[in-house]
Protein backbone atom coordinates (compact mmCIF):
# COMPACT_ATOMS: atom_id res chain seq x y z
CA UNK A 1 0.00 0.00 0.00
CA UNK A 2 1.73 3.93 -0.83
CA UNK A 3 2.21 5.97 2.22
CA UNK A 4 -0.93 7.95 1.17
CA UNK A 5 -3.85 6.02 -0.49
CA UNK A 6 -7.29 6.41 -0.68
CA UNK A 7 -10.27 3.86 -2.18
CA UNK A 8 -12.96 1.93 -0.96
CA UNK A 9 -11.76 -1.10 0.47
CA UNK A 10 -14.32 -4.48 0.23
CA UNK A 11 -13.78 -7.27 2.47
CA UNK A 12 -14.33 -10.69 1.31
CA UNK A 13 -13.66 -13.99 2.53
CA UNK A 14 -16.03 -17.29 2.55
CA UNK A 15 -18.56 -17.57 4.20
CA UNK A 16 -18.17 -14.52 6.35
CA UNK A 17 -20.14 -11.17 5.99
CA UNK A 18 -19.02 -7.76 7.23
CA UNK A 19 -20.38 -4.77 8.40
CA UNK A 20 -19.98 -2.83 6.71
CA UNK A 21 -19.72 -4.24 3.48
CA UNK A 22 -17.21 -1.49 2.44
CA UNK A 23 -15.82 1.45 3.45
CA UNK A 24 -14.08 4.75 1.58
CA UNK A 25 -10.81 5.66 3.05
CA UNK A 26 -9.00 9.08 2.18
CA UNK A 27 -5.54 9.50 2.36
CA UNK A 28 -4.70 6.41 4.66
CA UNK A 29 -1.21 7.03 6.54
CA UNK A 30 -1.10 3.74 8.84
CA UNK A 31 -2.45 0.25 7.69
CA UNK A 32 -6.12 0.55 9.60
CA UNK A 33 -7.88 -2.35 6.62
CA UNK A 34 -9.47 -4.90 8.98
CA UNK A 35 -9.79 -2.80 11.96
CA UNK A 36 -13.36 -0.95 11.93
CA UNK A 37 -15.14 -4.49 10.08
CA UNK A 38 -16.96 -6.80 11.83
CA UNK A 39 -16.37 -10.44 10.27
CA UNK A 40 -19.44 -12.64 10.97
CA UNK A 41 -19.25 -16.60 9.99
CA UNK A 42 -22.42 -17.11 8.21
CA UNK A 43 -22.15 -20.75 9.79
CA UNK A 44 -21.47 -19.82 13.30
CA UNK A 45 -25.13 -20.02 13.65
CA UNK A 46 -25.28 -20.11 17.39
CA UNK A 47 -23.40 -17.04 17.75
CA UNK A 48 -20.85 -18.40 20.31
CA UNK A 49 -18.15 -16.86 18.04
CA UNK A 50 -16.96 -19.98 17.10
CA UNK A 51 -17.82 -22.91 14.67
CA UNK A 52 -18.42 -25.68 16.60
CA UNK A 53 -20.74 -28.97 17.03
CA UNK A 54 -23.66 -26.65 17.99
CA UNK A 55 -23.58 -25.22 14.63
CA UNK A 56 -22.73 -28.67 12.88
CA UNK A 57 -25.89 -29.72 14.28
CA UNK A 58 -28.14 -27.45 13.61
CA UNK A 59 -26.90 -27.57 9.92
CA UNK A 60 -27.41 -31.00 9.86
CA UNK A 61 -30.82 -30.47 11.46
CA UNK A 62 -32.27 -27.29 9.57
CA UNK A 63 -30.63 -28.29 5.59
CA UNK A 64 -28.73 -31.42 4.96
CA UNK A 65 -31.32 -32.89 2.71
CA UNK A 66 -29.46 -35.93 1.72
CA UNK A 67 -26.57 -34.29 0.37
CA UNK A 68 -23.50 -33.06 1.98
CA UNK A 69 -23.89 -29.66 -0.29
CA UNK A 70 -24.24 -27.61 2.67
CA UNK A 71 -20.79 -28.45 4.67
CA UNK A 72 -19.24 -28.91 1.30
CA UNK A 73 -19.24 -24.73 0.50
CA1 LIG B 1 -21.12 -21.43 16.85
Amino acid sequence: MPTFWSGTVTPSKAHYTFDPNSEAYTDVLDDVIGQNYTATNIYDLDCDGSIGLGDVMIISENWLDGSDEALSR
